[in-house]
């Protein structure tokens, strides 16, 4: 996700922090009735697949309730919750707009839905993206203290010139991120549970390589934005990830970082402790198409 072209001052409308009026009232039935369609959709098969943590987001948020959520109710429940609000945005953001945002328990949320003849398309994170995809896992204590201290990493590392590198954990944690529960592996990524297909391609597919998370290791990983992920990365709990990226100093970490090669999306290297190995079958058959 490239951020580089985006103006620098807000678009007319919206105010210096770069939110907009969610203006709920203004949703048409059909845009209603999209977010049905896509959470009927998801909502079948996430049970047994998703974590607990989300399903357990999903049901305290009354996500359920039909129709696309009014931001004000939603952020009411969270707030509740873990203090964390849904603030609706244009589309992306700033990076630092975004971190400042995530730094105060903020989340950013388009407030646009994508139309019914694209239910699987999407350019910009969508409402359905935002909201059904994060909102529920930061109903979860430890991941909403994750994604604060992200928010702030992401400040620390604009000074740092490491944006690369701590924009490639949040690809492969809070958006594409598997947990190994004692059931078995689950999703949480928001890319992931808000995808139809990658839900079960994530978990299901042979083709990726499902690789224990290593801090260092993901930071070197270059990732695709435009297809399924080749690589997705296990973290062990959201005790350990919180722990994993908030008791060390980031700064020497970034300096071993750029000193090493970026790693290739599909690469495993004979360090990584591979959950199940991938037969990149998906990823072969693109690159011959
Ligand atoms: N803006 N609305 C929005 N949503 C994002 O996920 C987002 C953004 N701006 C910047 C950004 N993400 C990146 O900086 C992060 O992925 C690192
Ligand atoms: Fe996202």
């Amino acid at each position: 996700m490239t951020t580089d072209t985006l103006p620098t001052h807000p678009p007319e409308g919206a105010a210096a922090d770069w939110t907009v009026p969610q203006n709920w009232d203004r949703y048409t039935p059909e845009e209603h009735g999209v977010w049905d369609t896509l959470f009927a959709r998801q909502a079948a098969l996430l049970p047994g697949r998703a974590s607990d943590a989300y399903l357990r987001g999903l049901d305290v948020l009354k996500l359920s309730k039909p129709g696309i959520p009014d931001f004000a109710e939603l952020s009411d429940r969270l707030m509740g919750l873990t203090g964390w609000q849904v603030v609706a945005v244009p589309g992306l953001v700033p990076d630092d707009v975004f971190f400042d945002h995530m730094a105060n328990r903020r989340f950013v949320a388009g407030s646009f839905i994508r139309r019914a003849d694209q239910l699987d398309y999407l350019q910009e994170p969508d409402v359905f993206h935002d909201v059904f995809g994060h909102v529920p896992m930061l109903a979860d204590p430890v991941f909403a203290d994750y994604l604060e201290a992200y928010g702030k990493g992401g400040q620390r590392a604009v000074g740092l010139d490491a944006l690369k590198y701590l924009a490639r954990l949040y690809w492969y944690t809070v958006e594409f991120g598997l947990v190994a529960e004692p059931e078995g592996l689950r999703i949480y990524g928001a890319g992931i549970v808000s995808s139809f297909s990658e839900s079960r391609f994530a978990l299901e597919d042979a083709s990726p390589n499902r690789i224990a998370f290593d801090l260092e290791r993901v930071m070197r990983t270059e990732y695709r934005i435009d297809d399924f992920q080749q690589n997705y990365f296990v973290i062990p709990s959201f005790e350990e990830l919180l722990s994993a990226t908030t008791q060390i100093d980031f700064a020497p970490l970034y300096r071993t970082v750029r000193r090493q090669s970026d790693l290739a999306p599909g690469e495993v290297l004979p360090d990584d402790v591979v959950v199940t190995r991938g037969t990149q079958d998906y990823a072969r058959g693109k690159a011959l198409a």
